[in-house]
């Protein structure tokens, strides 16, 4: 049966007469059946991968490709007058992750299945997932994101395990969904959820009730934290997981002959960043139950398990108060004291204890002193574990203490999201890269060769024009193809430093207005959704909006420079923006990024890094030269160097700077005020020159001079600046995902063995 045979069993009728809901349904379903033969049994080690976010985005295309279904589908659907990016539409993006962590874990699955490792995916089927985000009157609008339909690609079991919350038993239910590898097995997400949940609790935008666990549960993501109700709902959640995961553990071993006392054997354990930690006392917990003895299960837990840490900023490290775990998980409190004093038995030094003495339980030194392995995301952020944050952990346990520089999958960031450069590379080097990343490098044969310079540049405006065309039909804005396109698109956050962008921008106005015109237009594109609770980022978001339109009702300017905020950014998003990008901004306060996975995306794209010296643009900027990157601003060490000194003041950097005193000042002057919002505005402007944490006024000069810098290169010297993107696609191999769970498997996990 040929493959329009096939879809028109599924769909009953000629695909010409079919609705895209419908092709779309009878494509899920052949996804289905051909993912299913690749299933393979597991021998040996196998990974179970827990993460409270799986950022896995859209599933068609990204199955298509990997079970190598593409080409086929799109012709048999283009026979019959259909258009399979139409189909696309049709499905709704899984919402079951908010930022980079998230991605990270999906692009991890994707490159597992392609390895051909066993190695699962554990967490939760969030309804609501993060939260839609739309603008309104210049505010940042939360809603429900309803992403679950009747056809989901995520199936029901009957597979369900209790959960004693807070005393009560709650029953976990297991969706599994399957993960294709590109021509590789299929794995699992493992997702588990509660049947008893009430969609309709939820009203005026993202509220409910946080005290109907039985309702609530899974309805988001993170739900808003901002008061005590909405932290022991976190808790809960964790544990939902976690137990859950642990019994699924256990059960999959189990049925595989594992006899407990060799489960490191048989499992490995993934604990991603430390909102999963609860599963080293909960797997210690049941093996006590089944009859393990406590010192044994801790030894076992400890081989079985890894963990990953994922940021040094204070707030995000987890530290419940003790009272919350009492309440929530009083079974797991005994073996967290045990752990506790356990830990104290091999340090005297306070503070790596567990339970501080403010009855604070630490859950990323519960994971360091417990597991086996403790890893970085990129070079420069494992070395300031080691050297500073984590640094009493690192002379204890050096051996521990490993780094994974982070990478991203070349399927969904290169195959599918750019066709054009896809098809364009192949033509020159063979499709040898699709497997092996590394065979990038060929390209650069063709650094001087101004056909396939030109050629790369033809891809880069079809992307733009494309992403115009998205722009207009998603965001109702036009812009001009013509002018640089510069993205800033990640979670919002200050230590991102979006403010440090806007700055720019209200200097670039004033600079146009003043007759001092750039080498060439700017469009400057944000994406950025701001957590519910974190005012300042709303305000961030308040001022780009406001500027946005400040500018776009000033002709003199608006031909030179526009600002576009776009709504609900998410991974479909990102497959626009990322292929249509000139410059990326990398620009967090340096030390504060442990990684960044965006950076990766944009430059295998052909993009320039316009960055600090930060996270993993440390290691890009190795790969490329420096002569392919724009680096500014103060080194880690400065940054460091800075908050142990304690004397940063910025308002000395307003007092002593025309051009930042003329920026922050604009932000409360007549024309914002006039366009937004008094309370915001002034709320970032007394931020910044009262606070700064993320000290964005020592590198604002740097920032203009260097984004200057890559400007004009980009008008004047048009293929030296092609050269450079080149460069960056030739050189991107290192950061495939591919490779990063080679090095995960090679020193932590060793599965299949
Ligand atoms: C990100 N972390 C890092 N955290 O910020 C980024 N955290 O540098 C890195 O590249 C990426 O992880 C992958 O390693 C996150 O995305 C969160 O989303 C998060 C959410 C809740 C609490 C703490």
């Amino acid at each position: 049966m040929n493959f329009t045979e096939t879809l028109q069993n599924l769909t009953g009728k000629p695909l010409a007469h079919c609705t895209n809901q419908e092709l779309y349904l009878a494509l899920l379903e052949l996804v289905r059946r051909k993912s299913a033969d690749r299933v393979q049994p597991v021998t040996g080690r196998k990974l179970y991968y827990i993460s409270a976010e799986f950022l896995i985005g859209k599933l068609l295309s990204n199955n298509l490709i990997n079970l190598g279904l593409y080409d086929e589908a799109r012709d048999a659907l283009a026979a019959a007058g259909k258009c399979l990016s139409d189909i696309e539409e049709v499905e709704p993006e899984p919402s079951l992750g908010n930022g980079g962590l998230g991605r990270l874990a999906a692009c991890f699955l994707d490159s597992l299945a392609t390895l051909g490792l066993p190695g699962d995916g554990v967490g939760l089927r969030y309804h609501f997932g993060l939260f839609h985000q739309s603008f309104e009157d210049g505010v940042q609008n939360e809603k429900p994101d309803p992403w679950l339909t009747e056809h989901s690609w995520a199936e029901k079991t009957d597979i369900t395990y209790p959960v004693q919350l807070a005393g009560k038993e709650y029953t976990a239910r297991l969706y599994k969904l399957a993960v294709t590898g590109y021509e590789g097995r299929t794995n699992t997400l493992n997702l588990f959820d509660l049947d008893t949940i009430d969609e309709s609790i939820v009203h005026d935008g993202i509220a409910f009730d946080k005290t109907a666990i039985d309702k609530n549960l899974t309805l988001f993501l993170y739900p808003d934290d901002s008061d005590e109700a909405g932290h022991r709902l976190r808790v809960y959640q964790q544990y939902l997981m976690v137990s859950a995961g642990a019994q699924l553990i256990l059960a999959e071993c189990a049925a595989r002959g594992c006899k407990y006392h060799d489960l490191a054997d048989y499992a490995a354990i993934q604990i991603n960043d430390t909102h999963p930690s609860m599963v080293i006392p909960e797997l210690i917990r049941l093996l006590g139950e089944r009859g393990v003895a406590f010192e044994e299960a801790v030894e076992i837990v400890t081989k079985t398990c890894a963990y990953t840490n994922h940021t040094i900023l204070a707030e995000a490290l987890e530290k419940w108060p003790r009272a919350y775990l009492d309440a929530v998980v009083p079974q797991l409190m005994p073996i967290i004291e045990k752990l506790d004093a356990l830990a104290r038995t091999r340090t005297e030094d306070e503070s790596l204890a567990i339970i501080d003495r403010e009855n604070r339980v630490h859950m990323a030194h519960m994971d360091i002193h417990f597991t086996h392995s403790t890893n970085g995301v990129a070079a420069l952020h494992t070395e300031i574990l080691k050297n500073s944050e984590l640094h009493g952990f690192y002379a204890l346990y050096p051996e521990k203490f490993n780094n994974k520089t982070n990478g991203i999958t070349f399927r969904r960031w290169l195959l599918a999201c750019d066709p054009r450069l896809t098809t364009e590379l192949e033509k020159r080097i063979g499709s040898g890269f699709r497997k092996d990343a590394a065979e990038l490098e060929k390209l650069l044969a063709f650094a001087d060769d101004e056909t396939v310079l030109n050629e790369l540049t033809a891809v880069k405006k079809a992307n733009k024009e494309a992403l115009a065309d998205w722009l207009l039909h998603t965001q109702k804005v036009s812009v001009n193809t013509n002018a640089v396109f510069d993205i800033q698109s990640k979670r919002l956050h200050e230590y991102k430093r979006q403010q440090l962008n806007l700055l720019y921008l209200i200097h670039q106005y004033h600079e146009i207005k003043a007759g001092h015109l750039p080498a060439v237009p700017l469009v400057s594109i944000f994406g950025a959704k701001a957590a519910p609770a974190y005012t300042i980022a709303k305000d961030i978001i308040h001022a780009l909006l406001t500027l946005s339109k400040v500018i776009a009702a000033d002709p003199e300017v608006s031909k030179w420079l526009q600002v576009v905020c776009i709504e609900n950014y998410n991974v479909t998003a990102a497959e626009k923006l990322i292929p249509a990008c000139d410059l990326s901004e990398q620009i967090s306060l340096a030390s504060k990024e442990a990684s960044g996975t965006g950076n990766m995306k944009f430059m295998l794209n052909g993009a320039l890094t316009l960055g600090t010296m930060d996270g993993a643009n440390v290691e890009i900027s190795q790969q490329v030269g420096e002569e392919n990157i724009y680096i500014f601003g103060q080194t880690s060490d400065q940054v460091i160097h800075r908050y142990a000194v304690g004397d940063y003041n910025p308002a000395q950097w307003v007092e002593g700077d025309a051009n930042i005193r003329r920026a922050i000042g604009f932000l409360t002057g007549p024309e914002m005020m006039a366009a937004g919002r008094a309370e915001n505005l002034t709320r970032l402007h007394d931020e910044l020159i009262r606070k700064d944490w993320f000290q964005t006024l020592p590198d604002f000069n740097a920032y203009v001079v260097r984004k200057g810098q890559a400007l004009s290169d980009y008008a004047c010297d048009p293929l030296g600046w092609r050269r450079k993107c080149l460069v960056n696609i030739a050189k991107a191999g290192m950061f495939s995902s591919d490779r990063t769970i080679a090095e995960y498997n090679r020193d932590i996990w060793h599965l299949g063995e």
